[in-house]
């Protein structure tokens, strides 16, 4: 069992990597919203790449909570994390008042006095739920959490989008808005 999570877990990372990064990688192209067909990635993929077929790719998403890939008539697309330039057509929303970003401790000066960029990514990400922003900060080490005032945010004009696995994107988070969470560990 946990050598097949493994295996699903190596695969989601290649398709992470596929879908929001090198599609040029397998040898494929993404459309402007970064969908492509399943078959055509599965073949590209099997050519090129990793094998895999459609039903590790049910298991991913049965057994990652964590809905990276979103798949709607036939066509597969990463839900968020692109650093390729993608439109994901997602509308704007207003986002709860507060919103979390996990970080870590060498980070946090320069989050506090140029803000949070996307830095290699199209966007901020940001989540609505300490667990979550803590679970990315862990990713580089000891997780520091940075609150977010989205809503004085949104009020002051600034775009909020929530990505298909309830991530929440916006382009950067000017300092002003930032401030160190207080409320636990
Ligand atoms: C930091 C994963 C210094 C930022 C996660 C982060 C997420 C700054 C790093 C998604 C900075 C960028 C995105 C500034 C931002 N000075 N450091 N001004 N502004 N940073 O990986 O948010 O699991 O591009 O704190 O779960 O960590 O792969 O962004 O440490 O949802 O599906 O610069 O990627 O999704 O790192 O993670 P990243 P992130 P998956």
């Amino acid at each position: 069992m946990s050598v097949s999570r493994r295996r699903l877990v190596s695969l989601s990372k290649r398709l992470s990597y596929v879908l929001r990064h090198r599609p040029d990688s397998i040898g494929i192209r993404l459309d402007e919203a970064g969908w492509i067909e399943l078959d055509e990635l599965l073949a590209a993929m099997n050519e090129r790449g990793s094998p895999m077929t459609c039903e590790d790719i049910d298991a991913i998403r049965s057994a990652i909570p964590k809905q990276r890939f979103e798949i709607v008539d036939g066509r597969i697309r990463a839900a968020q994390g692109h650093s390729l330039p993608v439109d994901l057509g997602l509308p704007p929303q207003t986002p709860p008042v507060i919103l979390y970003h996990g970080t870590v401790t060498r980070s946090v000066p320069s989050i506090f006095s140029e803000g949070l960029q996307p830095r290699g990514r199209q966007h901020v990400h940001l989540s609505a739920d300490r667990d979550t922003a803590r679970a990315v900060g862990s990713r580089r080490g000891r997780p520091v959490l940075v609150v977010v005032a989205a809503r004085r945010m949104h009020a002051h004009g600034y775009v909020f989008h929530v990505a298909a696995n309830g991530v929440w994107l916006t382009a950067h988070v000017p300092p002003e808005y930032l401030s160190e969470d207080t409320d636990g560990s």
